[in-house]
């Protein structure tokens, strides 16, 4: 098909339309070729989560509300997705562009390659040298796609200057190639960029790293709390352990870091008498204990999944602060992440005998790439944004007033111990007419929990029975069994904590403590 002469609106429609096209799997070339330096340098991250990891770090999480929104994994999918379409409509205008200036249209990808050059470089964890090969390698592909499009529309770079342009009117002598055409070599190089993408992502596969900890033996502890025997095994409510495929993850890394643990150092510094470094076999060397512990994200709702339990084997951080030998002014232990990541709490919380550790396994296995491998701190009663740094790298001793880590800035409290929380697991929405259990956990880690209650329909208080646990730092499964009888109920449980202290019923949002309120569901008992 030949664009009709006689009608120079619709052609200048159907040319614009194909510039946008253009510049579309233009930009989508840029993308993926600039993926490609990082990958075959074995970097975990390319330009496009670099990008995203600035946003995180700089932006979004400065934003109270959204922060809350970008701790969990659909968030990260929603934000590279979002990168790439924002991405590809930039390169969609670059397109229309071109039609009037190439060269207006090349300096538009290549400012666009710059934005990735400095976000490559301004994240943490990526090196300089693969940074500008990602940027040339990306605004290269980005250009020379365009220029190969704009030349089947007959606005390439060589032909710009030749075409007229009053009236958008077609030059007799441009050929202008059909609709079938320009859209075959668009689909070809559309293609080509997707798989260089898919083949970019595969490069980063599984690092050596995996491997290396696939590998590990993990060392005997010298003290261990043997688990309770005696587990509600109900299906729907949460197992006393819980698996480590099933565990919450939460942190601000759009790719996991992948840590090396031969090169990797452990520095305990700051307000030290004498500061020192470990390697992971020096580490390892050291006495390690085996805990279970419930850890829990400030940012889980009432009633939600952000909130596990593990058996973590570590080194006691008292045992580490104290060969440092902690000065008095060294107020906050402050964690530091190979990504830059903080967290901060007072020195007391370390010492007063909680269960308080730098944790190298979780379950019997070494610590998950995803949970912080080659090792993590793990800090009984405190929330996870101020305690639990994953790919520890530093322990530094500060003031208290002296630091705030990485979420105090973005509007959460410098303290933040764990709230007393319950939660029924079962049953959540229909259930048969009869005796049926109401069952879940409660967490008060690390002062235990001593009593969980239900109320049907807002009714008295009932007392349910709990399970034992191993130690005060886990959750207690509970369970209540209730003669359900036909039609819509509303289900609520309360917790006490060992020091008598009764959960409150006034809701509150996670931020900026953790949320409060009473976990409530409504049910339908059919007859
Ligand atoms: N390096 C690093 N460590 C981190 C975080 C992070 O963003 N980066 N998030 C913390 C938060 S908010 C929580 S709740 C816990 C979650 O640990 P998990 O992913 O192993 O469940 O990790 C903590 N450690
Ligand atoms: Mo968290």
């Amino acid at each position: 098909m030949t664009l009709p002469p006689s009608d120079p609106s619709r052609s200048r429609r159907e040319r614009r339309w194909r510039g946008a096209v253009a510049g579309i799997v233009a930009a989508g070339a840029a993308l993926a070729a600039g993926q490609l330096p990082s990958a075959i340098a074995g970097e975990a991250e390319g330009p496009v989560t670099a990008v995203g990891n600035v946003f995180v770090d700089r932006f979004a999480a400065s934003l109270k509300d959204i922060a809350i929104q970008l701790f969990g994994q659909n968030d990260k999918v929603a934000l590279v997705v979002g990168i790439v379409v924002i991405s590809l409509l930039l390169g969609a205008a670059l397109g229309v562009l071109a039609l009037r200036s190439f060269a207006l249209a090349a300096v538009g990808l290549g400012a666009f390659a710059v934005v990735g050059l400095i976000a490559v470089v301004t994240d943490s964890s990526a090196g300089g040298g693969v940074a500008v090969a990602s940027a040339l390698t990306g605004g290269v592909a980005g250009i020379g796609v365009l220029g190969l499009l704009m030349h089947q529309i007959g606005r390439g770079p060589d032909l710009a200057t030749t075409l007229h342009r009053a009236g958008d009117v077609e030059d007799p002598r441009v050929r202008t190639p059909d609709r079938r055409t320009f859209l075959g070599v668009s689909a070809a190089a559309g293609a080509a960029a997707a798989l260089t993408a898919v083949g970019a992502r595969s490069l980063r596969g599984r690092s050596i790293v995996d491997a290396q900890r696939d590998a590990l033996v993990l060392p005997q502890p010298v003290r261990s709390t043997p688990l309770q025997a005696e587990v509600l095994e109900i299906p729907g409510v949460s197992p006393y352990v819980t698996p480590t495929e099933d565990f919450y993850r939460i942190d601000t890394a759009l790719v996991t870091p992948r840590v090396d643990a031969e090169s990797w150092r452990l520095r305990v510094g700051g307000l030290v008498e004498e500061p020192f470094e470990l390697t992971f076999d020096e580490l390892l060397e050291m006495d390690v204990v085996e805990e279970p512990v419930t850890i829990a994200c400030v940012s889980n709702e009432v009633g939600g999944g952000l909130v596990g339990n593990a058996v973590w084997l570590g080194v006691p951080l008292a045992d580490l602060l104290d060969r440092a030998g902690v000065r008095a002014e060294g107020t906050q232990v402050v964690g530091r992440s190979t990504d830059g990541f903080t967290v901060g709490f007072p020195t007391d919380v370390a010492t007063d005998g909680r269960v308080a550790m730098v944790a190298v396994g979780m379950n019997g296995e070494p610590l998950p790439a995803d949970h912080g491998y080659p090792a993590r701190l793990i800090v009984a009663g405190l929330y996870g944004y101020v305690s639990a740094t994953k790919w520890l790298t530093e322990i530094e001793l500060t003031r208290f007033e002296d630091f705030d880590a990485y979420w105090i800035p973005r509007g959460w409290s410098k303290l933040g111990p764990v709230k007393t929380q319950s939660r029924i697991d079962v049953p959540r929405r229909t259930v048969d007419a009869g005796v049926v259990p109401v069952a879940g956990v409660a967490w008060a880690p690390h002062i235990g929990i001593a009593a969980v209650e239900v109320s049907i329909d807002d009714g008295p208080w009932q007392p349910a029975e709990l399970r034992g646990t191993a130690n005060d730092s886990t959750w207690a499964q509970w369970v209540h069994q209730w003669d359900a009888t036909p039609g819509a109920h509303t289900i609520r449980c309360r917790a006490t904590d060992a020091t008598g202290s009764t959960q409150t019923a006034e809701r509150s949002d996670p931020a900026p403590d953790g949320a409060t309120g009473l976990h409530t569901v409504q049910v339908t008992v059919r007859g």
